[in-house]
Parts: C-alpha cells; structure tokens; sequence
C-alpha cells in the first residue's frame, strides 16, 4: 500500500535526488563526500558520492553509475537504495561491513541528469541525452554509445536521429567525458565498476563491443553465474548472465567495455527487473525487490573481490 512505502520505495525527480545527495551528506559527515566530477549539456551537476568508512590508506574503490539512460527508472533508485542499505547495515550486515572495511564506493546517481529530468517533464520513454548539434535538428547522442571502445561500429549509428546515435566523436558528450576523466584519474584505487540499466534482468560482462572474449572471461562468468545463482534462490528470479555481445546483443561504446579496456577488470552492466511486462514503467511497488536482486549481485560481486 502506498501509504507504507518509504522514500527508496519510490522514484523521484532529478530535483528531489539533489535534495537527497545533500541531505545524505549532512546526515553522515565521517561517511559521505560529494564530489563535483563535471557537468551535463544542459549544465546541471554531476554528483558523485563518494563512501568511505575509515580512514585506511590504500583503500581500493569500486564505482557503480545509475541513470545513463534516461527512461530506466529503476536504475536512479537502485543507487539511492545501495548508498541507504550502506549507511544502514554498516556494523550489522557482515557482507556489506566487509566490502566498506576493503573498499571505498563512489556512486553517480543519475549519470544523464538532462534525459532523467526530461523524461519527468515531457517524455517519459527518453533514452539519450539531451544535447543539441548544428548539423541536424535531432537531440540527443546515446551515452552508452559514446564511450572509446570500438566506438560507432556494428550496434551503433552515425545517424543523430536514432535512438542509438554514437555521438561526433568518442566522448563527444559532457557527460561520458566527466565520468572517462573521473575514472582515467582513480584507474588504480578503481577495482569494480557497475553500470546499472533496466530492463531485462541480465548480469552482463565485456566485452559488448566485440565477439572476442575478455581475457578473464571464466573468472567473469563465474562471477555472474554466482550472483544469478544467489538471486535465484533468494528471490525466485531468473536473471540470464554473460558476456553483452553474446547475451543480449553487440553494441560498441559502452561504458563497462570502456572501464575495462582501462584496466578495471571487474566491470559489469546490470538490466534489473524486469523481463518486458512493464519494462521501464515498472511499478514502484516493484522497486525494493528489484534493487534487492541488484544489491545481491554487487554484494556477490565485490565479495568475491575483497576475498581474493
Ligand atoms: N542495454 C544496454 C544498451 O546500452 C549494453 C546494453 C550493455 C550495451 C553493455 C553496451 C554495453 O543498449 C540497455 N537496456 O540500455
Ligand atoms: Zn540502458
């Protein structure tokens, strides 16, 4: 009943997010650091939260973005759920407290906070962007197209109307720009990253710009298979687990390929919940178990990281 759901039980508009990384701040000073890492086309901020539970040298990091695409709700309320079970289960929950005691977590909410905010106002299924060119009167260019990685080719499209539009150029965007400095310059505390999409509940892996394998694809795969396992079992729920080209299509320039190529060996995209019945309008009543299935498999992931 919607009386009893609670604030992560529900999506919010790119404004109220603004309110709520500020607020998550204030309230956890020893814990929580925002970090401007650039801005969108339309200028708005890009936030990144950083969690840092002590004051350990050589900590090593792991990054999870949400909100790339701007129609895939689930993905902004995934973060905001991570970043609140964190703050909560720290000292009570022995996995989450392990992960923080090793790692520290840097967290973009809402990675396309123009798309995000235009898909409140004026069209709800946006995916790209927002930013505009001379050379057509189309809008948008798709960020998870615009990464360096074998950037334009077979999965993407030169055509500024599409709604996979690569860009002019690899980081032709703000946005991919932001996060691509952000990250190049923390290469080596950044052990994992997540990116985090909907729908079609799938624990995918490098690469997703090419049918080549990565080159620790079994450890990868094994990984997945552990987290799709778990969420089986805990949550009756079937999620498909591999490699992107392999899983669920080829498409170059996205972020995960673009980590990896970097040297992050850990990196993954997620397509939460769920398999096509509401795809990206998927009801809030459906939030908390979709972002427990996702805090599942980053649970099962980064463990198996701080483990080896
Ligand atoms: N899916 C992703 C997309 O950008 C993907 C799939 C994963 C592409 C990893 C590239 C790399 O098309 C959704 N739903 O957006
Ligand atoms: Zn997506």
């Amino acid at each position: 009943p919607r009386s009893s759901s609670t604030f992560y039980e529900r999506y919010h508009s790119l404004e109220n997010i603004y309110f709520w990384i500020n607020r998550t701040q204030q309230d956890n000073p020893d814990t929580v650091k925002v970090i401007l890492i650039g801005s969108s086309f339309e200028k708005r901020p890009l936030y990144v939260l950083k969690l840092s539970v002590n004051n350990r040298p050589n900590k090593k990091a792991m990054w999870i973005d949400c909100g790339i695409h701007a129609r895939e709700w689930i993905s902004p309320a995934f973060c905001l759920w991570f970043v609140q079970y964190s703050l909560s289960f720290y000292q009570s929950n022995k996995e989450i407290t392990n992960i923080l005691d090793n790692m520290d977590v840097y967290i973009l909410p809402v990675l396309n906070p123009d798309g995000y905010h235009y898909t409140w106002t004026t069209n709800r299924m946006w995916r790209k962007n927002r930013s505009t060119n001379m050379s057509t009167k189309c809008i948008g260019v798709d960020l998870n197209r615009n990464f360096d990685a074998n950037w334009c080719t077979e999965g993407a499209s030169d055509q500024p109307c599409t709604e996979i539009y690569c860009g002019a150029f690899p980081e032709s965007e703000p946005e991919t720009q932001a996060v691509a400095d952000f990250l190049r310059s923390h290469k080596d505390i950044v052990q994992i990253y997540f990116s985090i999409h909907s729908y079609s509940q799938m624990l995918l892996f490098p690469y997703s710009c090419t049918l080549e394998e990565a080159e620790n694809h079994s450890e990868l795969l094994e990984m997945v298979r552990e987290a799709a396992q778990k969420i089986q079992r805990h949550y009756r729920n079937i999620y498909k687990y591999g490699s992107g080209a392999n899983t669920i299509y080829l498409a170059p320039g996205g972020s995960d390929d673009w980590a990896y190529k970097l040297g992050i060996k850990y990196s993954f995209t997620f397509e939460l919940q769920d398999r096509g019945s509401y795809g990206f309008l998927l009801p809030p009543s459906h939030i908390s178990k979709a972002c427990n299935e996702a805090l599942l498999a980053v649970k099962t992931i980064a463990l198996k990281v701080v483990e080896k």
